[in-house]
């Protein structure tokens, strides 16, 4: 179906998750919806917000602009705007954003009648950002175990975090989060690649196709996981490169307080090579 018509098909009301027509329409190419205002409305209050923040501060050199959370003695209480406050609103905007626009891709997919893929795997991103913000200053006690918001500060935080476990490295489900990362780029260089390889043809020349890129990995490796398979396996790599991301960090204090390297103790004692 061209494209002009195929538009004039879809584009029409109904499927929202909430609120019936309201803000059931476009505008121009983008879908606004009710989670559209929302977002928009997070969007610009949060933004808002971190200008007023760094107006406060002492610098407008972006590397160094830098709005933090409050000191660990307000707990996990509001603390007074110009002493962390501002984080804390700024995240309730950030999380408001996400989430509004998590279900706006929903509310494009019943419209569409596709799959909920995108607003899932959007989700567990936003699912990292809330651990790292929320969950885990909330296990901890304290808004003050959030990330600071700026370029080098957050830099900082992540550095003192991972030497405040003794080395990152050695958190075990750190290991797993990066290993899924490594085998996303794998899968995705080898989908693009293979992709390109079939349809790059010289101009004039018949496009490969799914059968030569089938036959391509039985030749070099025995398997082919299919057209369909390779996307399925994409977004299992992707999704959990950032949901075990989530679970290393929120292991990190509440379940694991001392160095990552000594967890690993119970298996240099575990067997005949212990000493
Ligand atoms: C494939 C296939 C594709 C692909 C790729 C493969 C026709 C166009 C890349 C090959 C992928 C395999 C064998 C899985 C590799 C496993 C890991 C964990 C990286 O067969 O079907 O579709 O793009």
């Amino acid at each position: 179906m061209a494209m002009l018509s195929f538009e004039k098909k879809y584009r029409i009301r109904g499927g929202t998750l909430i609120g019936g027509d309201l803000f059931d329409f476009w505008v121009g190419p983008f879908y606004v919806g009710f989670f559209g205002v929302l977002s928009v409305f997070f969007i610009f209050l949060g933004v808002g917000l971190i200008l007023f923040g760094a107006s406060l501060g002492d610098t407008w050199n972006p590397l160094r602009i830098s709005i933090n959370p409050p000191d660990l003695k307000y707990g996990l209480s509001f603390a007074p705007l110009q002493e962390g406050g501002l984080w804390q609103v700024i995240t309730i905007c950030a999380i408001g954003a996400f989430s509004s626009w998590a279900l706006r891709e929903a509310e494009i997919c019943r419209k569409l009648g596709m799959g909920y893929h995108v607003p899932w795997a959007f989700g567990t991103a936003v699912f990292a950002y809330v651990t790292l913000v929320v969950i885990r200053p909330v296990l901890m006690g304290a808004w003050g175990h959030g990330f600071p918001y700026g370029i080098f500060t957050h830099l900082d935080w992540m550095s003192t975090t991972g030497y405040t476990y003794g080395n990152f490295m050695y958190n075990p489900v750190h290991m797993v989060a990066v290993t899924f990362f490594f085998t996303t780029t794998l899968a995705l260089a080898l989908h693009g690649g293979l992709v390109l390889s079939s349809i790059a043809q010289a101009r004039g020349e018949p496009v490969k196709t799914p059968e030569h890129e089938n036959a391509y990995f039985r030749d070099l490796i025995g398997y082919s996981i299919g057209t369909l398979g390779i996307h399925r396996l994409g977004l299992f790599l992707a999704l959990s490169a950032g949901f075990w991301s989530a679970v290393c960090i929120v292991i990190s204090g509440p379940l694991w307080e001392g160095a990552w390297a000594d967890w690993w103790n119970w298996w240099l004692n575990a067997s005949f090579w212990a000493k």
